[in-house]
């Protein structure tokens, strides 16, 4: 297997991660951002977005974080990461779309304007609707996770991964910004996964004020 992307992305993370719950050993070509080579016809052939993570697998090549995470668990962690059961896998198809579509365009957003913008070029109310919105997703997901030890019911999924990888990113990017009760004791869980600590607690400073890829 081959991983093309750069190590401090987020989406090439969730890829890391999932690699590293499963257990298998690939070739790991860092990409994109300081080390471009994004724009080659070589890797456009492989991923026409120009963008990373992309995963070679065999015949199989696949690009989109959250397909490859789901191609991941469903093709090498039947039963665990990917549920047999349509219900549940509804549940965690259920968390990795809102995580596409609602929670991560907001957190990357706030991202962007506050950690990758120079402070001299911030925009305080941008980083302050950022916070908003980004504490409304974690809100949510602090209901769900009153109820349920991890996303999806009482063991680690794919659902997981895809949201999860943002929690480092979140804590630590020097934003005054806690995370909500239930939410701290998830991302508790999942920093002690090792497979966690290997995928997502990635020295990422090199992005500080960096606002091109
Ligand atoms: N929806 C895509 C988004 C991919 C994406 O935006 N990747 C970013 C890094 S997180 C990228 O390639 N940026 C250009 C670069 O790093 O050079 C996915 O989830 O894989």
């Amino acid at each position: 297997m081959t991983l093309w992307g750069r190590e401090t992305s987020a989406n090439v993370q969730k890829v890391r991660w999932a690699l590293a719950e499963i257990g298998q050993d690939y070739e790991h070509i860092p990409l994109g951002g300081k080390y471009g080579g994004t724009r080659t016809p070589e890797y456009l052939a492989l991923n026409p977005n120009g963008l990373v993570p992309t995963l070679r697998d065999g015949d199989l090549v696949l690009w989109e974080s959250h397909a490859i995470v789901r191609y991941l668990a469903a093709r090498y962690s039947p039963g665990r990461l990917w549920p047999d059961d349509p219900v549940a896998r509804a549940d965690c198809d259920r968390w990795t779309d809102w995580t596409a579509t609602t929670f991560q365009p907001a957190w990357i957003d706030l991202f962007w304007r506050f950690y990758r913008t120079a402070p001299e070029q911030r925009d305080e109310s941008a980083i302050a609707k950022g916070v908003a919105a980004t504490g409304s997703c974690l809100g949510i997901m602090n209901g769900q996770l009153k109820r349920t030890r991890f996303l999806a019911g009482d063991h680690l999924t794919y659902a997981d991964i895809v949201a999860g990888t943002a929690m480092y990113r979140l804590t630590t990017m020097d934003l005054d910004m806690a995370l909500p009760d239930n939410v701290a004791r998830w991302h508790g869980e999942l920093r002690a996964r090792a497979p966690y600590r290997l995928g997502v607690e990635v020295d990422y400073s090199e992005l500080a004020g960096r606002s091109s890829a």
